[in-house]
């Protein structure tokens, strides 16, 4: 629909940032910190791991002071299990809960809302190997783990997001480093590794709401648009199939409690059919999010399935679609650009993503991921000029305004990233910040922080509630 007018981002809108903690925390094994999976992977050759990242531990009171004179109204970042319980449950790491509750209050104390992810792919790598989310007691340790966080950080912490992309982590875990390489029957493992994260889902958006009911909670999948190459019936077929497997089994989920029906029907198709518990559907059903937040890099575009190899494309990257015999096929957008990194550029597609999601489930949004990776370049006089990052950031906010003006109810964008960490799976040389840290792939250098150029194009944005885009 065209506009004449668009309407105002709303006032106290969330404009802010996000980060993960293994992706800049560093300080992998300080303070009795445990190892993660993400810890313990195996990373392609010549790009660097996330012992060190941006350092940020020891970083933080310098970084969130950068982040308030960007006018941060909001940061979305991730605690680190490991840090909390070492072994992923049993004992609590004091020196873990100390950590958090100092960066919570930086972050507080300078007028900046937190919003904390609970498990951004960084599951501790004890669990991992008593089964990981196999083991329903991982359940149990997720619950408890959701629990420690409320009641230490509950007073000062009002937004909460369960678990970032469990839908990645299931489609795409091997290039993210989530997926135990043991595993027998990856596929069929990992649908039941997805209930059991539904179910530990649903039990923290229960507590939180018992023990902090003022506090709101919320998943966090990436979601986007998908496309049929065509108009042919089975391109659209195709993509209401990926549609159902890629976003709606975990929104259906989240939001009604039940299986999606297209989803459900694949697990049968394919053998995939999860293992349920009695009282597991009534704790899915009795659980309520209070908003939606989600990720969004890309639309995607898929073609009906030839029903043999040539099904799968591309292989490796979560944001490229890979194809599945007998349900769709990976397609190109021949409309949209890409970038460096192959990743299509569909800033329309966000604001049809907001639409989507917002007729489906009627609740509040929130953007907790968007941007654009890049190799920066630091030059002298300690600048560091991204208009490629502004251009592509800009695009997406004017269609949030649109949907916005559509009628979407948006209260928060959180852009990927607030300063420069590392690549889920590429390195560091791949940065997203608006602050870049001064590191190379292997050469930590003085890791000292400096202003992009994109810092101060969002600091003005903000000041002007958006308005000055
Ligand atoms: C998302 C993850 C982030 C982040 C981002 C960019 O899937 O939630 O952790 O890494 O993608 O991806 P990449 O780092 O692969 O460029």
């Amino acid at each position: 629909m065209k506009h004449n007018k668009l309407k105002p981002f709303p006032a106290n809108f969330f404009w802010g940032g996000s980060t993960s903690a293994y992706q800049i925390e560093g300080a992998w094994n300080e303070d009795g910190k445990g190892p993660s999976v993400i810890d313990m992977a195996k990373y392609p050759e010549g790009t660097a791991d996330f012992k060190v990242a941006s350092d940020h531990y020891h970083h933080y009171k310098e970084d969130i002071a950068l982040l308030a004179e960007m006018g941060f109204k909001a940061y979305r970042f991730s605690i680190a299990w490991t840090r909390i319980y070492p072994n992923g449950s049993g004992e609590v790491n004091q020196k873990g809960i100390d950590f958090y509750n100092n960066l919570i209050n930086e972050i507080v104390s300078h007028g900046i809302e937190p919003i904390v992810t609970m498990y951004h792919f960084d599951l501790p790598y004890a669990l991992q190997q008593k089964g990981g989310w196999s083991n329903r007691e991982t359940i149990d340790a997720f619950e408890i783990y959701a629990q420690t966080l409320f009641e230490n950080f509950g007073d000062r912490v009002n937004y909460w997001l369960t678990i970032n992309e469990q839908n990645m982590m299931i489609l795409h875990g091997d290039a993210i480093g989530t997926v135990d390489p043991n595993l027998e029957n990856p596929k069929k493992e990992l649908y039941q590794q997805n209930h059991h994260m539904l179910v530990a889902q649903a039990k923290a958006m229960n507590l939180c709401h018992q023990l902090i009911p003022n506090a709101k909670i919320g998943p966090a999948p990436n979601i986007v648009s998908i496309y049929p190459a065509s108009s042919k019936p089975e391109d659209i077929m195709a993509a209401y199939n990926y549609s159902a497997i890629r976003n709606w089994l975990y929104l259906d989920m989240a939001v009604f409690g039940r299986y999606n029906t297209t989803a459900w029907n694949y697990f049968e198709e394919k053998g995939y059919v999860p293992t349920i518990l009695d009282f597991d559907m009534e704790v899915l059903a009795s659980a309520k999010p209070d908003f939606i937040a989600f990720n969004y890099y890309t639309s995607q575009t898929v073609a009906a399935s030839e029903g043999d190899g040539s099904d799968i494309g591309h292989t490796g990257d979560q944001h490229i679609t890979v194809g599945e015999p007998g349900v769709y096929k990976g397609a190109n957008n021949p409309n949209l650009k890409k970038n460096e990194f192959g990743w299509e550029i569909d800033p329309v597609g966000f604001r049809n993503t907001l639409r989507e999601i917002y007729d489906r489930y009627n609740l509040p949004l929130i953007i907790t991921e968007n941007g654009l990776g890049a190799f920066d370049k630091l030059e002298e006089g300690e600048i560091v000029n991204d208009p490629y990052r502004i251009e592509f950031l800009r695009k997406h906010i004017e269609q949030m305004q649109l949907a916005i003006t559509d009628g979407v109810e948006v209260f928060g964008f959180c852009p990927w990233s607030a300063i420069d960490l590392i690549s889920t799976h590429q390195g560091c040389s791949k940065r997203y910040g608006f602050i870049f840290v001064n590191r190379d792939e292997f050469d930590l250098k003085d890791l000292r922080r400096i202003r992009k150029q994109s810092f101060y194009w969002y600091k003005e944005l903000i000041a002007t509630n958006g308005e000055k885009i």
